[in-house]
């Protein structure tokens, strides 16, 4: 557990600010909103090494309108939240496992009534979703940023699991998704989604997994979708057990699951390589036979808080994530691949953008934070706890390998970083990088917007939060004519 005086000290509490102190200037076509989701605990968790995955869902925005910038922070109203609320404590055990919860609350047959909502924001068809991959999308109201509850699709989405990380075709305004553990807790399926840019389920497809593992993240290209299978694995003994849902299986070979967006379950062909952790992924494309994904590695545990199977101690070192390509060829019947480090001398933060107007067609640019060690840091202002610091953004050219960054400041730890077009019709990279930082020296949230074309010239603008937000795990920006924000 962090210590209660530093950044991650629990903030719990909800917040209204009207106009925002802006240092620099705010680039005039930004109207609309960025909207975060992270997690934060309202009551102590129960063990203290579970995992802050399962801290309390809270979401967060940033509403740019006429030249201003507003504020306002919720918790997410979950039945978790309103249960400890109720009992005026923590009755939810570790990350994920029902076993471990009390059992006036424990729902093992219903697990997803346990979720926290608190890992991503996705809004389609006019609708706001918080999302956790262990339940359904729980729908926000964009204007007070109420919560409306579940949202089902009319009973057309059977699987019991949804992804935090749905992906918007740009082209046909489609929401491609999926759940895995559709079935109920370690049960091997997983069941992929297309819902029309109406918000109807249009396709369903039931798979089933090599084994039982986090799929957090996946990719789409304008053909196939991706499904990556790696190394946490789960059974039911373990959650009977009573333990933290994953463990880390460092002889567990990674999958990658391709099915065109179009096949049934036998068009499905899983590709085989060594261990690796593919927790996001910036983007996929296929040309011809070939389907190509791009994506931050690890060749380890990524997670401390999740253990390894045989008792190992976790690495930082082993645990670096570095950028990738991989190769599938789907006119070979060979199940392997081929894998490149495109950048292997930059370690970065397993949080990955691309131009999402052309997710799933080839992007040239892939965004993602990263510490530059050049850089100075204020080690008297930041405090003893902080070791390494995430201090850049890094605007990496996956086609001439190249890397601009943008430096936050010697006492600033920055969050995921969002790409944000110019305008609708900006050439690809033509843009805002926008995302939120952690001030140590103010101990304030700051929200940045730097130009993602002019990385080093620093932040056009700041907009400054009097306290210390929550910290994020993902957020997007919405443009006024995506989403109804008042
Ligand atoms: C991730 C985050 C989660 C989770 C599973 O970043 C995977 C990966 C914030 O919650 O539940
Ligand atoms: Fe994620």
């Amino acid at each position: 557990m962090s210590q209660m005086s530093d950044f991650f000290a629990p903030q719990a509490f909800e917040a209204d600010v009207i106009d925002c102190p802006v240092e620099g200037i705010l680039p005039a076509g930004l109207s609309g909103a960025f909207v975060r989701v992270g997690g934060d605990w309202a009551f102590p968790p129960k063990h203290a090494d579970d995992s802050v995955f399962n801290q309390d869902g809270y979401i967060s925005r940033f509403r740019f309108k006429n030249g201003r910038v507003d504020y306002r922070g919720r918790w997410i109203d979950t039945e978790r939240l309103r249960n400890n609320r109720a009992a005026g404590r923590q009755l939810y055990g570790y990350y994920r496992n029902p076993y471990d919860c009390d059992p006036m609350v424990a729902n093992v047959e219903q697990p997803w009534r346990n979720t926290v909502a608190n890992t991503s924001v996705e809004a389609h068809a006019g609708r706001l979703f918080a999302l956790k991959e262990d339940a359904h999308p729980i729908e926000i109201d964009p204007i007070t940023l109420e919560t409306r509850g579940f949202h089902d699709f009319g009973g057309a989405y059977a699987s019991q699991t949804f992804t935090a990380h749905p992906k918007i075709d740009p082209v046909t305004g489609e929401m491609l998704t999926f759940g895995y553990e559709a079935t109920g807790l370690a049960s091997d399926d997983l069941f992929f989604y297309c819902i029309d840019k109406a918000g109807h389920v249009t396709r369903e497809t039931r798979l089933k997994m090599p084994y039982v593992s986090m799929v957090h993240d996946w990719a789409i290209t304008e053909r196939h979708v991706i499904f990556p299978v790696f190394g946490y694995v789960t059974d039911i003994e373990r959650l009977r057990a009573g333990k933290i849902h994953w463990t880390w299986d460092s002889d567990a070979p990674t999958y990658f699951g391709i099915l065109p967006r179009d096949g049934d379950a036998r068009d499905l062909r899983w590709f085989k390589g060594p261990t690796r952790a593919v927790v996001h992924t910036f983007n996929a494309y296929t040309v011809g036979d070939k389907v190509i994904l791009e994506a931050p590695m690890f060749e380890s545990n990524p997670f401390p808080f999740f253990p390894f199977a045989d008792g190992s101690k976790w690495d930082p070192v082993k645990s670096r994530s570095f950028i990738r390509r991989l190769t599938f060829d789907l006119g070979s019947k060979d199940d392997g691949f081929v894998e490149e480090i495109v950048f292997p001398d930059i370690p970065v933060v397993d949080l990955g953008r691309v131009d999402e107007r052309f997710l799933g067609r080839k992007t040239r640019y892939a965004y993602t934070s990263f510490n530059d060690e050049t850089k100075p840091l204020d080690r008297a202002q930041l405090g003893t706890g902080v070791k390494r610091i995430t201090n850049s953004y890094g605007v990496f050219d996956m086609q001439d390998r190249t890397m601009r960054s943008f430096f936050a400041g010697p006492t600033h730890a920055l969050q995921e970083v969002t790409f944000v077009p110019r305008h609708a019709g900006a050439a690809e990279g033509d843009g805002w990088l926008i995302g939120t930082a952690s001030n140590y020296a103010e101990m304030r949230t700051e929200l940045i917007v730097a130009d993602a074309q002019h990385p080093e010239d620093g932040a056009v603008a700041r907009v400054i939060l009097p306290f210390r937000s929550n910290v994020q795990v993902h957020g997007r920006w919405y443009h006024d004519n995506q989403l109804d924000f008042g």
